[in-house]
């Protein structure tokens, strides 16, 4: 269906690798567009960082919102919000023939012309309207899928929320309501790798992306060593009673664990389905791009420490740890 090869004009940000290794079908136009209820355009950037605790800027790529590519950008990208039942579409520009992106919205079930998995449709060097429903009320999130494993890695990528038709407040039809809502988006980052033109590796050196030794551990785009704690971006403050929604992603490559402080998280959910009954735990293990959400209903005052560890894949070993805070009035 896409057989149309053309070679990348120009490849290698940065001077990197020459280009021409790294082919795709043309886009097509979008098949079967129709009027949308909701409309997200995004454009690129690839010259963000993120100043660590350590004080170090690691570049980060991602996102813009409004479809202008950008000197830097928001990290994690802008987040994605509908509502159950509409029809979706985003609109991602892709500026110059530099460099490929595509957006996935991980979760969905959408045709196979708006997955946006370049490996098995086709990348975007101009502009492309994904167009897809929402179709079931939870948390998601969307990421750029060419040359997944760097660019994932580099950042790119942001929440996806599919409200019901109840709006904020109601996790999903029929289930628990929330006062406050949070999003932790928890991912490690190899800094190594994050100077790599955006096509290394698919002219079939090998570059060491089968080799992760993540030196960083963010929670939503923030250092998790000590930034995390206190960030308000990250850092939960509510009072005995409330009812808050922690929308937990799995956004890095290594399993994790997490723990609220002792804190009892009623998990209502995983990637965007509804369990039969809700379970009751302390800890939530998961693999890379799992979402859970859980409702966290503190019964007394008093300041929780969130922890995440990231864990080996073989050893089972803890590779690192990112920690923010639930304070309770
Ligand atoms: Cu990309």
């Amino acid at each position: 269906m896409f057989s149309v090869q053309k070679p990348v004009l120009m490849g290698g940000m940065g001077g990197g690798m020459a280009g021409g290794c790294y082919t795709y079908p043309d886009a097509p136009a979008t098949p079967g567009l129709t009027t949308a209820d909701a409309v997200f355009n995004r454009g690129i950037y690839m010259n963000g960082s993120v100043t660590m605790d350590d004080g170090r800027a690691v570049e980060v790529w991602g996102f813009t919102d409004g479809g202008m590519g950008g000197m830097g950008g928001q990290f994690p990208s802008p987040a994605i919000r509908v509502t159950e039942g509409q029809i979706v579409h985003t609109v991602l520009t892709v500026q110059g023939r530099m460099w490929l992106h595509t957006i996935h919205h991980h979760g969905i079930e959408p045709s196979q012309e708006n997955d946006g998995v370049g490996h098995y449709s086709f990348d975007v060097d101009g502009t492309y309207t994904y167009q897809w429903k929402a179709s079931h009320a939870g948390t998601y999130f969307y990421h750029c899928h060419t040359n997944t494993v760097l660019h994932a890695e580099m950042g790119m990528y942001g929440a996806l929320i599919i409200d019901p038709p109840e709006g904020w407040g109601t996790l999903y039809s029929g289930g628990p309501t929330y006062d406050r809502e949070v999003v932790w988006a928890c991912d490690e980052f190899d800094s190594s790798w994050h100077g790599l033109p955006w096509d290394a590796g698919t002219c079939g050196g090998d570059v060491g992306l089968n080799d992760l030794n993540p030196d960083y551990f963010l929670i939503t785009g923030v250092d998790g060593a000590q930034s995390a704690l206190t960030d308000p971006s990250v850092a939960v403050s509510m009072t005995v009673g409330e009812r808050l929604l922690v929308r937990y992603i799995n956004a890095g490559y290594l399993p994790q664990r997490i723990t609220f402080g002792g804190l009892d998280a009623e998990v209502h959910m995983s990637d965007g389905r509804a369990f039969p009954t809700p379970v009751n735990t302390t800890v939530i293990e998961s693999c890379s791009a799992e979402r859970y959400d859980c409702i966290i209903t503190p019964t007394a005052s008093g300041v929780y420490e969130v922890v995440v560890e990231f864990l080996d894949w073989v050893t089972g070993q803890v590779r690192g740890t990112a920690r923010t805070r639930i304070t309770v009035a």
